[in-house]
């Protein structure tokens, strides 16, 4: 279960965030009341969230789950692969170290949280554009330290790992057709979200509950007939900045 929640509220230098997505600039005040529902939906779940002001000069600081993997015993925190991103997670430092012991990876090691997937008491990281096969082999040693099983896979060309497979509970993945027959995720039961609705394999599970972004009618069925309660939330403005829900917060 998770008690905690660190989210960062966007700012109005978001219109200047990173973005494949093709969607047109965000609207800064959507976005600002998106965020508020969103932390205000983590803490209906139970989760203490803790939001931390903007930090100038980062346009894409709201996505603070690329800065850090904080699990039971320790936090890692994320020497990010986007060079404009790079110092983030500084910020975030001193906010974990109130929670837990601080973990690093240092460079030419690269990591981003958003190549980061636990179940359970095991983690998968995605070999990306973000994340080097260096940061991966850092943070296995990192998290197998503690005691968790941890496997490098290689990711295809989605930003994360996480663009494409997320973990909703019980034995069940969404995965991207990418992933369809990867032999890394045998042994779980894989619901293929096509093209058409890929902005919804980013799910989010928290405390028994998926949130699903709006907008996906055949994914939130299909996460619907799974039987767990569900949460729509419109994150329409992170989208454009190639954000999807688990990209907005950490959670511990
Ligand atoms: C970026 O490209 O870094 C941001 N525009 C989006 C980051 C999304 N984060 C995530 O998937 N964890």
């Amino acid at each position: 279960m998770f008690t905690n929640a660190i989210t960062r509220q966007p700012s109005k230098e978001m219109v200047d965030g990173i973005t494949t997505a093709g969607l047109g600039k965000p609207d800064y005040e959507l976005a600002l009341k998106q965020h508020a529902a969103y932390c205000q939906a983590l803490s209906d779940l139970g989760l203490d969230v803790t939001v931390l002001a903007p930090e100038p000069g980062y346009p894409d600081c709201c996505f603070v789950e690329d800065t850090a993997v904080v699990c039971e015993h320790v936090a890692i925190l994320a020497p990010l692969g986007a060079l404009s991103r790079q110092g983030e997670q500084k910020s975030i430092e001193p906010v974990l170290a109130k929670y837990k012991p601080i973990e690093y990876v240092a460079a030419p090691a690269t990591f981003e949280g958003g190549d980061v997937l636990q179940v359970e008491n095991t983690f998968f990281i995605g070999v990306s554009d973000r994340t080097n096969m260096a940061g991966a082999k850092a943070f296995c040693a990192a998290v197998s330290a503690c005691g968790y099983e941890c496997h490098a896979v290689q990711c295809g060309p989605s930003l994360h790992f996480k663009t494409d497979v997320n973990y909703i509970g019980g034995d069940t993945l969404l995965v991207s057709p990418y992933f369809k027959d990867a032999p890394e995720l045998a042994g779980f039961e894989r619901i293929v979200v096509e093209d058409d609705e890929a902005y919804a394999r980013n799910c989010l599970l928290v405390n028994g509950t998926v949130i699903v972004p709006a907008g996906f009618p055949k994914t939130l069925a299909q996460v619907e007939a799974l039987g767990r309660p569900v949460v729509v939330l419109d994150v329409s403005e992170f989208r454009k900045l190639d954000g999807g829900l688990s990209c907005l917060s950490l959670r511990f």
